[in-house]
């Protein structure tokens, strides 16, 4: 048993389907703490970063594409983090298979994705497959500020003229 951090993508179909709140809800029976959430619009350079390892399969610009929300009128995802005890098997398995046509029914992907018939996996979800990736996804997904939890060490450095917006 190891105390684990995951990064939870709810895709744009998920969004766009109204799925969110059903989503969160079956999660909720992992009894993970949720310690980062947020709606992130999704850059190509962070869907390339994000799907890197699968840079050379034909299907890597519809996943970039699909990630971006180019199919589902928004560039938005929900980024959220779930902390606890074996978060990652016990999300995982609650997402269920990668390819939706062949994941169990009872499960998040089984019941509310599909294939579309261009072939893109609309899988609603991502979860972290095991600690290395989790750690890597979460960092370029959040900065350490925006998680409650001290989950990876962190430092401080003072940035000097950066431009930031603030509320005008
Ligand atoms: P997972 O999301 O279950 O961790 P993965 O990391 O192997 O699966 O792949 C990332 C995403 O790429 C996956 O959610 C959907 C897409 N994908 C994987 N294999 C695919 C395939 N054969 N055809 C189309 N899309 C695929
Ligand atoms: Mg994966």
């Amino acid at each position: 048993m190891a105390i684990q951090a995951t990064l939870i993508l709810i895709k744009p179909d998920g969004l766009k389907k109204s799925l969110t709140g059903n989503i969160l809800t079956r999660l909720s029976e992992t009894k993970l703490e949720i310690v980062g959430a947020k709606i992130v619009r999704v850059s190509r350079e962070l869907a390339e970063e994000h799907y890197k390892h699968l840079k050379d399969k034909p299907f890597f610009e519809d996943l970039i594409k699909y990630i971006q929300g180019e199919f589902h009128g928004r560039r938005k995802v929900m980024a959220l983090v779930y902390w606890g005890e074996d978060a990652i098997s016990k999300c995982r398995t609650l997402a269920g298979a990668t390819n939706p046509e062949e994941a169990d029914p009872t499960t998040i992907r089984g019941a509310y994705g599909r294939i579309t018939t261009s072939g893109v996996y609309e899988n609603v979800i991502h979860v972290s497959a095991n600690e290395k990736e989790a750690e890597r996804e979460i960092k370029l997904w959040f900065k350490p500020d925006e998680i409650i939890v001290n989950i990876y060490p962190t430092k401080e450095i003072i940035e000097k003229e950066k431009k930031v917006r603030i509320w005008a």
